[in-house]
């Protein structure tokens, strides 16, 4: 499945940033009041003075993560310096000049490490899946998110996500902080599937552990697993040994340190690798790589996002043993617009990553606005 032949990169000759506003197609609630209903998605172009044009795209979620999409712009307006010039191509080598000048905001370096990989998969004639790691499943598992709505309503949810071909749901808890009604949320989507698909109850960080651990030990004849119930691992790990449910990181899982703390307090049963926690494919790759190695399950995905974020997700994950590949997220089926309408699609609970060269996808003209920034 190789692409084209491969082009010149030359330098990074102009960085723009771009702004989508991404609405859910039905309302999506979480604990504490967040939501993803309406959100900003920040899109950043690079281009070369040899024609080529990379992509990448963060969509922090409000309240979700130290994460804001209006730092973005200024972020990589800091950053602008290490790469204007630079040559695209290695984007762990322009990333390393992007720290020294900016520690932190993985949010914001998410989308810039994207477009230098797309960069770099242009001027290979390749598609990233071949880079970060060649090809290691054709099609991977979608996971459903279902909204934080009444027990019979997901379970409504996850019996059409099911109909379609999906085998695992992520059901939000913790909207309203009744106990009883999440563990009846859990006990319904378990009940609608039927024994065998993989089912998760995501507080977002929401509960206190005295909540969680009442919600797990009602559940705890069912085969469910918790995710990211509290603010901390500790907490998480606290109610993971209270519970004896498996238990799925996200919030707390970012950087190399939070992923071996998590493994030490054994609770880290899966964990999401979600590109913009991390800083990118570059990080994630990383992230990736300890994971085999700490032997969590992983879900390969970003925040939220549309067509960029969720084709740059899903060559990192092609990539990756899929024994260890716990599922992965189709971003862009939840909101409007597409940014790329020929981008990928779910298709009997499956997924595939683009084939083009780089990410094989990139925002349609007409959907964007203006740039708000050209540096
Ligand atoms: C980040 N979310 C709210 C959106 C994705 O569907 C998954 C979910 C999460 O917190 O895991
Ligand atoms: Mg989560």
């Amino acid at each position: 499945a190789a692409a084209g032949p491969g082009a010149a990169a030359g330098r990074i000759a102009e960085i723009a940033v771009h702004q989508a506003e991404l609405t859910s197609h039905t309302p999506y609630y979480m604990a504490d009041g967040k939501t993803c209903d309406r959100v900003t998605s920040v899109l950043v172009r690079l281009t070369t003075d040899a024609g080529l044009v990379g992509w990448g795209e963060v969509c922090p979620i409000p309240g979700y993560l130290p994460a804001h999409a209006g730092g973005v712009a200024p972020a990589v307006e800091a950053m602008a310096p290490a790469l204007l010039g630079a040559d695209p191509v290695g984007p762990e080598a322009a990333m390393a000049a992007c720290d020294r000048l900016l520690p932190g905001h993985a949010y914001a370096k998410s989308a810039v490490d994207i477009a230098l990989w797309d960069l770099t998969g242009q001027a290979a004639g390749l598609p990233l899946w071949r880079l970060l790691g060649g090809r290691r499943a054709q099609t991977l598992p979608l996971y459903h998110s279902i909204t934080c709505v009444a027990p019979e309503r997901m379970a409504a949810i996850a019996r059409e996500a099911q109909a379609g071909g999906i085998a695992q749901f992520q059901a939000k808890l913790g909207a309203d902080a009744d106990w009883q009604a999440d563990a009846e949320r859990l006990r319904a989507v378990r009940r609608a599937v039927g024994p065998g698909p993989l089912v998760y109850g995501d507080w977002n960080c929401g509960a206190a552990t005295l909540d969680a651990i009442r919600v797990g030990r009602a559940v705890a004849d069912l085969d469910v697993m918790l995710e990211q119930p509290c603010r901390s691992l500790e907490e998480c790990a606290e109610v993971r040994r209270a519970t004896g449910l498996a238990m799925k990181i996200d919030e707390n899982a970012h950087d190399t340190a939070s992923l071996l703390a998590a493994h030490r307090l054994g609770c880290m049963d899966a964990v999401a690798i979600k590109l913009s926690k991390f800083g990118g494919l570059s990080a994630a790759r990383r992230a990736r790589d300890l994971c085999l190695h700490l032997g969590a399950m992983m879900v390969i995905e970003d925040v939220w996002g549309s067509d960029i974020a969720t084709a740059a997700a899903l060559h990192l994950a092609a990539a990756t043993p899929p024994e260890r590949v716990m599922n992965v997220c189709d971003l862009s089926g939840y909101v409007a617009p597409r940014l790329d309408p020929a981008g990928p699609v779910r298709s009997a609970g499956r997924i595939a990553p683009p084939e083009g060269p780089g990410l094989g996808v990139r925002p349609d003209a007409g959907v964007l606005g203006p740039a708000i920034a050209i540096l």
